[in-house]
């Protein structure tokens, strides 16, 4: 959602059933200070697993509701348990962008209400997983990615399969659902460019309706 234009020709690739790509829609300029203002109220932490493992990527939210792992469990909760208050709001223009990239995946309305930021460094990945904490899998997820590029892996209802690999480059945004709702997903950073703002770092969004 660079501008308007971009909206109107944007390139929207299904890269696999009911997974759509938009190519550098999303501007890192606007973002990043909004993520900044976030992370000064609610920092990036390590989450753990409720079998005690620590998660290899650190993690906050945005918005009514954010997604925790602990020994209790993975699920949504309306309060910040580092700090013990609510997650900061979820800025106008990060609610506008997700609302325009569902549209152009035919889904609307969208109102997401829980925004999960990750944060990952050179190196870091993210096991394949399905997402599958939110109570209405009729509703997408919107992903956005920022900074250093990484290596986005599909696999499909189990994760025996081999992945579709798919590179993900700053600005580039995801729109999940349908029939790829719960379908295992994965990450790996190695083989990065690094950014020109974030370097070796790289923060993606994940919009959900909780
Ligand atoms: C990431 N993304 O790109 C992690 N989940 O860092 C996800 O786990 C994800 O991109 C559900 C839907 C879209 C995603
Ligand atoms: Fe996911």
């Amino acid at each position: 959602m660079k501008d308007l234009f971009t909206d109107i020709t944007a390139a929207i690739e299904e890269i696999h059933p009911d997974v759509y790509l938009l190519r550098d829609y999303a501007d890192s300029p606007t973002l990043l200070p909004l993520i900044k203002a976030i992370t000064e109220q609610a920092p990036f932490r390590f989450m753990h697993t409720p079998g005690g493992k620590r998660l290899h990527i650190s993690m906050t939210n945005c918005g009514d509701v954010g997604w925790i792992s602990d020994a209790q469990g993975y699920r949504y909760v309306g309060t910040d348990p580092t700090s013990n208050r609510p997650w900061p709001a979820m800025p106008q223009a990060f609610i506008e962008l997700a609302q325009r990239a569902a549209a152009l995946a035919q889904f609307h309305p969208f109102q997401p209400n829980a925004c999960l930021i990750n944060h990952y460094r050179m190196g870091q990945e993210l096991t394949a997983h399905q997402d599958k904490n939110e109570p209405d899998l009729s509703q997408p997820i919107v992903s956005v990615s920022l900074g250093m590029s990484a290596r986005f892996q599909v696999y499909g209802k189990s994760r025996s399969q081999r992945p579709l690999e798919v590179e993900l480059y700053d600005g580039d945004v995801m729109v999940w659902g349908r029939s790829a709702r719960l379908i295992y997903h994965g990450v790996k950073t190695q083989r990065s460019l690094p950014h020109p703002e974030l370097g070796e770092h790289r923060i993606n969004l994940t919009f959900r309706r909780v």
